[in-house]
C-alpha cells in the first residue's frame, strides 16, 4: 500500500519537474491586449476570463510566455496609465480572475508577466491627486508632493497644472501621465511593495518595464542604475522572475542598458520596417549578407544577453504590411520563420499569427482579435481603420498551409530543438540568396539554412544531416541527397547534424 502511494505520488509529481523545466526555457512568447482578444460576459470587452478560454490555442501554438499589456486600473482604454498598482480594472476582471489566470498559465507551462508602467502613473492616482491637492492648499511639502516632479518654470516635458503656477513633468504628453520621480527613495519603496504584491501574492513570473529611457530621460547612465535596482529588487522578491525593458533605441544604447542586469531588452533592430529582418528581406541583391550582417551585429554588440527579437509590437505598424504580405503569404510565413530562427526570447504580437494589419493611429494596430467571421470583441476606441486581409483563425486552423500553422510549426521547432534559441551563434555561410547558421549548446548543435530567393531553389553543402524541420513558406519541400541541400524559395531548414 505505502509503495503504491508512492509510486502514485512520484507519478504526481513528475510531469510538475519536467513541466517546470520546459517553463523555465519558455523561449516562445506572446503579447496579449486583453481588451481585444478574448470577451467572456458579452459587453464587447475582451478580459481576463476570456483570455483563460484561449490559453489552449496559446498552449497549442507553442507559446511558454505570455506578456499581458497594463491590467491594472485606468481612465484610458490602454491603461499605460494607472490609478491603482495592485488591482484589476473591472473591464478586465477581477483580482481573483486574475489569480486563476496564473493558475491557468502555470497548469499549461506558460509563465506570464504583465506590463508594469512606473516612469508614470495616471494624474487621477491618488498620489498625484493628494500632491495636487497639496500644492493648491499652498502646501508644498505635503504628502506625495516629492513623488513627482513639480516645478514653476515649466520647460520641456512639463506640463501646466492648471490654477496654480505649478508645472509637473510628463514625458508623454496629452496622456494624462505625470512622470514619477523615481530619485525619490519612497517612490522606490512603492515600486518595491507593487513588485512583492505581483511575484509573490499574485504569482505572476517577471514584468515588461514599458518606457525605461524616459525614468531619467536624457540620463541613460541613471535609468541603466535604477533598472540594475529593480532586477535587484525582483531577483530578492522571488528568484528567476523575468524582466523585459522597453528600451526604443538604436542598437548601441540597448547594449548599454543590457549592463543593468535586467534579463532581457526588445530587440528593436529586428523589428519594423527598417529591422534587419524586413531590411533582408526588401533587399534587391545579396539578401543572406544583409541578414547575416545585421544578425552579427546585434550578437557582436550583446554577447552574453538574452536577447528579445520581435517584429512588432501595439505601438508599431503591423508585420504583415512591413512585409508587403498583404497579398503576399510567402512574404508573411517568411518573415515569421526568420524571426523564429534569432536567438532568445521571441515575441509575437496577439494576431500576427493570423495576419493582422493595422498602421498609423494607435488603436489601428491594437485591432480585435479574429476567432471566426463576427466572433471578436468590439474595435477600440479611435480606430479609423479596421481590415483583415486574411481568414479568421478558426479557418486558419482548418488550412494546413495558413500563416497559423506556419507560426505554430516555427514555435515547434523552438521548443523541439533548444540550440534555436539558447545556441551559441556561428554563420557557415551568408552568400547570395542562402544562409547557414550553426547553433551549438553543451548537449545539442543543429544547423539553420535558409534560402531568400523568392523564384529559385538553392543549394549547399551542409555535411552529413537529417532534416530535423522544414519550414517552407512557399511551394515545395527541402532535400537532402548526400550532403547536398536543396531549399525551395523562402525555405527554411533545421537539420541536425550526424555522429
Ligand atoms: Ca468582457
Ligand atoms: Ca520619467
Amino acid at each position: 500500500m505505502k509503495r503504491i502511494v508512492c509510486l502514485l505520488l512520484i507519478c504526481a509529481l513528475l510531469p510538475c519537474l519536467a513541466a517546470r523545466a520546459e517553463g523555465e526555457a519558455a523561449p516562445n512568447w506572446y503579447e496579449v491586449f486583453v481588451r481585444s482578444y478574448r470577451d467572456s460576459d458579452g459587453d464587447g470587452l475582451g478580459d481576463l476570463r476570456g483570455l483563460i478560454e484561449k490559453l489552449d490555442y496559446i498552449r497549442d501554438m507553442g507559446w511558454r510566455g505570455l506578456w499581458l499589456m497594463p491590467v491594472m486600473p485606468s481612465p484610458s482604454y490602454h491603461k499605460y496609465d494607472v490609478t491603482d498598482y495592485m488591482d484589476i480594472d473591472p473591464e478586465y476582471g477581477t483580482m481573483e480572475d486574475m489569480r486563476a489566470l496564473v493558475a491557468a498559465c502555470h497548469e499549461r507551462d506558460i509563465l506570464l508577466i504583465v506590463d508594469m508602467p512606473v516612469n508614470h502613473t495616471s494624474t487621477l492616482h491618488p498620489w498625484f491627486l493628494a500632491a495636487c491637492e497639496a500644492l493648491r492648499s499652498g502646501d508644498e511639502g505635503g504628502a506625495y508632493v516629492d513623488y513627482y516632479s513639480f516645478n514653476r518654470e515649466g520647460g520641456s516635458g512639463y506640463t501646466p497644472l492648471e490654477d496654480t503656477g505649478w508645472y509637473y513633468e510628463e514625458q508623454f504628453q496629452g496622456g494624462g501621465m505625470p512622470d514619477l520621480n523615481l530619485d525619490n527613495p519612497g517612490v522606490l519603496s512603492e515600486i518595491n511593495g507593487i513588485f512583492d504584491f505581483w511575484l509573490n501574492d499574485v504569482g505572476v513570473d517577471g514584468f515588461r518595464l514599458d518606457a525605461v529611457t524616459s525614468y531619467f530621460t536624457g540620463n541613460a547612465a541613471k535609468n541603466v542604475a535604477l533598472l540594475h535596482q529593480l532586477k535587484d529588487m525582483a531577483e530578492a522578491l522571488k528568484p528567476g522572475s523575468y524582466l523585459v525593458g522597453e528600451c526604443w533605441a538604436n542598437l548601441g544604447t540597448i547594449a548599454e542598458y543590457y549592463g543593468s542586469g535586467v534579463d532581457s531588452f526588445f530587440l528593436f533592430p529586428a523589428a519594423e520596417a527598417e529591422g534587419f529582418i524586413a531590411a533582408s528581406m526588401r533587399a534587391r541583391s545579396k539578401p543572406a549578407e544583409k541578414f547575416a550582417k545585421g544578425y552579427q551585429k546585434v550578437l557582436d554588440a550583446i554577447p552574453d544577453g538574452l536577447l528579445a527579437p520581435f517584429l512588432c509590437n501595439h505601438d508599431t505598424a503591423r508585420t504583415l504590411g512591413l512585409v508587403q504580405g498583404r497579398e503576399n503569404p510567402v512574404a508573411a510565413k517568411f518573415a515569421q520563420g526568420l524571426l523564429g530562427m534569432l536567438n532568445g526570447r521571441v515575441f509575437t504580437y496577439y494576431g500576427d499569427e493570423v495576419g493582422m494589419v493595422g498602421s498609423g493611429d494607435d488603436p489601428n494596430k491594437r485591432l480585435a482579435m479574429p476567432w471566426a467571421d463576427g466572433d471578436m470583441t468590439d474595435q477600440p476606441p479611435g480606430v479609423t481603420s479596421v481590415e483583415y486581409p486574411y481568414p479568421a483563425v478558426d479557418a486558419q486552423l482548418e488550412d494546413p498551409d495558413s500563416l497559423l500553422n506556419y507560426v505554430c510549426a516555427v514555435n515547434e521547432a523552438r521548443l523541439r530543438f533548444p540550440a534555436i534559441a539558447e545556441g551559441a551563434n556561428t554563420f557557415l555561410l551568408a552568400e547570395g540568396n542562402l544562409c547557414l547558421m550553426k547553433r551549438e549548446t553543451g548537449e545539442q548543435t543543429c544547423l539553420i539554412a535558409v534560402n531568400f530567393s523568392k523564384k529559385d531553389a538553392e543549394q549547399t553543402d551542409v555535411g552529413r544531416c537529417t532534416i530535423a524541420a522544414d519550414l517552407e513558406a512557399g511551394e515545395g519541400a527541402a532535400a537532402l541527397d548526400g550532403t547536398t541541400l536543396t531549399l525551395p524559395p523562402c525555405g527554411i531548414c533545421v537539420l541536425l547534424p550526424e555522429g
